[in-house]
């Protein structure tokens, strides 16, 4: 038997080695703690990002300005839902249970992206949020296609093909206001004012503040780091602006012709970190209505675990 048996050093040897080489972790197989406890708690707050981003989009559905944009909006938000059970579905594959990461998220241990703290006070905002935190989260969740673990990687490769339809709509909504009356343009870089600096937090903290981004990018759950990410999407979104005719509410920001790249202002790291410890605009707002809704449906699942309880007892009797 011992002729078979390998330490630990040597199986985390062979796992590094097969993330090197590009080959996808599947559930079954070893894996360090340390990489199972870092993907639940990426995922999950993924997850939660998800689902906690319905509200301020969902807080507009009654309001749509056409039917057709209602049709739209119902189904961007149906589809965040779905992005949330996708990834809920993944971090289950490691051994937490739906029940314990929800209340993670109710308790405050768990996080959910700070853009969703923010209010959203007009309809220029639900146009804002598809153009630039869709887009946002888009440049990130491309270079997770390729992240080492299998079904995170393969619910990225879905979400990604709907995030491309969520950023369409946001953009062409605002392509109607920014090319329609002053009051609809001027509503539109009210909402550019107060969504861009929160977009550019997404990406998380400077990469060397980052305490994760070492580790996982070692173990290729990220495949790109916050600062790169942010890059590439300030790059994407100035010409957006420039054709939509708004302006970006940063004076630093000016193409610098030997890096390639923007240059870009420094975001208010305060504010991000008073965000992410839950006292931003609506972060008791937001985590109780989810816990509202999670009450208020406990008998669906309380129904679904009496049904699952019948038939298994029927199927014993039998
Ligand atoms: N917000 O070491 P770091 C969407 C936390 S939703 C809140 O750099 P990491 C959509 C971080 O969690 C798409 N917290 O962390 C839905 C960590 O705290 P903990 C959401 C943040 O994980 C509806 C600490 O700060 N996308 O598309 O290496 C409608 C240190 O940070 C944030 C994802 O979730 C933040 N912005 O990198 C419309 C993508 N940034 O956990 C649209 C998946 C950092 O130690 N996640 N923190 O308590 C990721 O790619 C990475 O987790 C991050 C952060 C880049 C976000």
């Amino acid at each position: 038997m011992t002729e078979f048996s390998v330490n630990d050093a040597e199986l985390e040897k062979r796992f590094q080695d097969r993330v090197d080489d590009e080959q996808k972790i599947e559930p079954k197989d070893w894996m360090p703690e340390g990489y199972r406890k870092n993907l639940i708690r990426q995922i999950s707050q993924h997850a939660h990002s998800e689902v906690i981003g319905m509200q301020p989009e969902g807080n507009w559905i009654s309001r749509a300005p056409t039917l057709r944009r209602k049709m739209i909006l119902l189904a961007k938000v149906q589809d965040e839902g779905g992005h949330g059970l996708y990834l809920y579905s993944a971090a289950e594959t490691l051994g937490a249970s739906r029940e314990e990461m929800v209340e993670a998220l109710h308790e405050g241990r768990a996080k959910y992206a700070s853009i969703f703290n923010y209010p959203s006070l007009t309809w220029a905002d639900i146009g804002t949020i598809g153009w630039l935190v869709d887009g946002a989260a888009i440049v990130n969740q491309i270079s997770l296609q390729r992240t080492s673990y299998g079904p995170y990687s393969r619910a990225m490769i879905r979400i990604c093909k709907e995030e491309s339809f969520h950023q369409r709509q946001g953009y062409e909504s605002l392509i109607a206001l920014a090319h329609g009356s002053a009051e609809q343009k001027a509503m539109a870089q009210d909402a550019l004012n107060r969504w861009w600096w929160p977009s550019l937090m997404m990406f998380g903290p400077h990469d060397a503040e980052s305490a994760h981004s070492g580790q996982s990018m070692k173990w290729k759950i990220k495949r790109k780091s916050n600062d790169t990410l942010r890059q590439d999407f300030v790059d994407q979104t100035v010409p957006q602006a420039d054709f939509l005719g708004l302006e970006i509410p940063d004076p630093d920001l000016k193409w610098n012709e030997e890096r390639g790249h923007y240059d870009f202002g420094e975001i208010d790291w305060e504010e991000f970190q008073r965000v992410i410890s839950g006292d931003g605009m609506c972060n008791r707002d937001r985590v109780a209505t989810h816990k509202k809704a999670h009450d208020d449906g406990a008998w669906v699942r309380d129904a679904l675990r009496a049904y699952e309880a019948k038939k298994a007892n029927k199927s014993e009797a039998a």
